[in-house]
């Protein structure tokens, strides 16, 4: 087989050596690079990871724009259930910050996925966590969660994979598939720096023109012809709703944020809100040529965010560059190479286990409203997050049901923080599979039921929407796990 796992190992210094590679070789276009992976070693996941505004490639300029270790996306972390993972972070931003560690169960306290941490500009701080035995494994990322400076901070650019290697990684048709990571990112910039201000898209969530894929336009990936292309794709947009289909090719449906479905699951074309993943099997079973990876339109805001609107009244410039509701983008090129040997897709995956009945059933209400000088505040159960007592206090060890209506007139994809859930059922209709979420989108008018079983973890932690400036602008809470 061929290496299709090509696992570097780097210190921080030599990173930017092989950055310089990656540049030259996206320059040809010979095939898209990811970023710098840095993997565990033994039992320990050991990284700088220092935050920065400052000049990096993107879309094959230069920007000034905020980054990882210089990189867009930032470095990828892989590690495997049990071990270690420590990150020591430095905040060289002019603000402060935090890390989040989106989709992982690990603890939300002391120096593990703590969104309530401050890192002050300067200042360094070391992040440690171990990652429970029985981690499934899965596509997750970080990114900063430092309420108020959410949205400007990811859109701005900060944002990495950690991927979770396990089971999934070790069934044999998996085994056999290329892989290639997707960080679907939009960028605004302003005479090449990252345009922060002047986005009066804000209160529909701030998005750019710039649809880039690991950092690049419209990057080239290649698939064996006969084979299998494994497609790990994460929104890590700070508002833009992604609905992606591959030209001519079913897209077979093999994990979701929390890891692997139970078997996979054929899509025409998928829905990616900000903050989900999925992982997708390509079959190699066209005839030869380019295929594009398109984003079609999807209409998140009721027609308030261009489309109808965007001539009108609210004028289309003044809201900035809205979500693609009448046309499609193409996104990256799919390219056809050697024949292999036909590939199999998996039967079986990974067994999502039905979950027994839940002990306790909550409603939550998500809209928006205007506040006294403050003008649009986003609101759950009616309330703006407010830092102190918890709004929602849970028992570890139980089974709760969370029936989460949207009242309001924009979508809104629902997260929560270090326990997956199953969604049951949207607007009563069950869910067509099982499967293990941290993010889940509810619509405009929609009531999701999900499932939520809270292991191992006590602690503060939050639930919020993910389009990051409704989060910033209130829409998040706090949730205390008791033991
Ligand atoms: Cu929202």
């Amino acid at each position: 087989m061929i290496n299709r796992r090509k696992f570097i190992t780097l210190s921080t210094s030599t990173a930017s050596a092989i950055l310089l590679t990656q540049c030259v070789s996206n320059s040809i276009k010979a095939k898209s690079s990811n970023s710098v992976t840095q993997s565990s070693v033994g039992n320990l996941l050991d990284v700088d990871l220092e935050a920065s505004f400052d000049q990096v490639n993107i879309a094959g300029k230069k920007a000034k724009l905020l980054s990882y270790n210089g990189q867009i996306p930032g470095p990828r972390l892989e590690a495997k259930p049990g071990d270690t993972v420590r990150i020591n972070f430095t905040n060289k931003l002019p603000q402060p910050t935090n890390l989040h560690y989106h989709g992982l169960h690990i603890p939300p306290t002391g120096n593990a996925d703590n969104v309530f941490l401050k890192i002050q500009p300067g200042e360094s701080f070391t992040y440690e966590f171990t990652l429970p035995k029985n981690h499934p494994s899965g596509t997750f990322w970080y990114h900063p969660h430092l309420h108020g400076l959410v949205a400007e901070q990811v859109f701005g650019g900060l944002a990495g994979l950690l991927i979770v290697r396990g089971e999934l990684d070790e069934i044999p048709e998996i085994q056999a598939a290329e892989e290639q990571f997707i960080v679907l990112k939009d960028f605004a910039l302003n005479r090449n720096q990252a345009n922060f201000q002047g986005h009066m898209g804000i209160m529909l969530g701030r998005e750019g023109e710039l649809l880039t894929v690991n950092g690049e336009l419209n990057p080239n990936f290649s698939i064996p012809q006969g084979g299998l292309l494994r497609l790990r794709i994460l929104n890590a947009s700070t508002s833009r709703f992604y609905r992606l289909k591959l030209e001519e090719h079913p897209l077979y449906l093999i994990a979701t944020d929390g890891g692997s479905i139970s078997e996979p699951v054929e899509l025409s074309e998928v829905l990616l809100t900000p903050g989900e993943r999925v992982e997708i099997l390509v079959r190699g079973e066209r005839e030869p040529g380019q295929y594009r990876l398109l984003n079609l339109p999807y209409d998140r805001t009721g027609g308030m965010g261009g489309g109808m609107m965007g001539g009108g009244m609210m004028g289309g410039g003044m809201m900035g560059n809205r979500s693609n509701t009448n046309t499609s983008q193409t996104l990256a090129t799919l390219t056809y190479n050697n024949r292999v040997e036909t590939l199999p897709l998996p039967k079986q995956l990974i067994t999502v286990p039905e979950l027994p009945q839940a002990q306790k059933t909550r409603r939550l209400t998500l809209n928006h409203g205007m506040a006294p000088g403050m003008g649009m505040v986003f609101l759950i159960n009616g309330q703006p997050f407010e830092m102190g007592n918890p709004d929602t206090v849970v028992k570890l060890n139980t089974i709760e049901d969370w029936e989460i209506a949207n009242t309001g007139t924009m979508d809104h994809p629902f997260h929560l923080h270090v326990n997956d859930f199953q969604v049951i059922s949207r607007d009563n209709k069950p869910e067509p599979y099982r499967a293990w979420k941290d993010t889940t989108l509810v619509r405009r008018g929609e009531v999701v039921r999900i499932r939520i079983p809270f292991k191992d973890f006590p602690g503060k932690t939050v639930y919020h929407c993910h389009i990051l400036d409704h989060e910033d602008l209130g829409m998040m809470a706090t949730l205390e796990i008791q033991a």
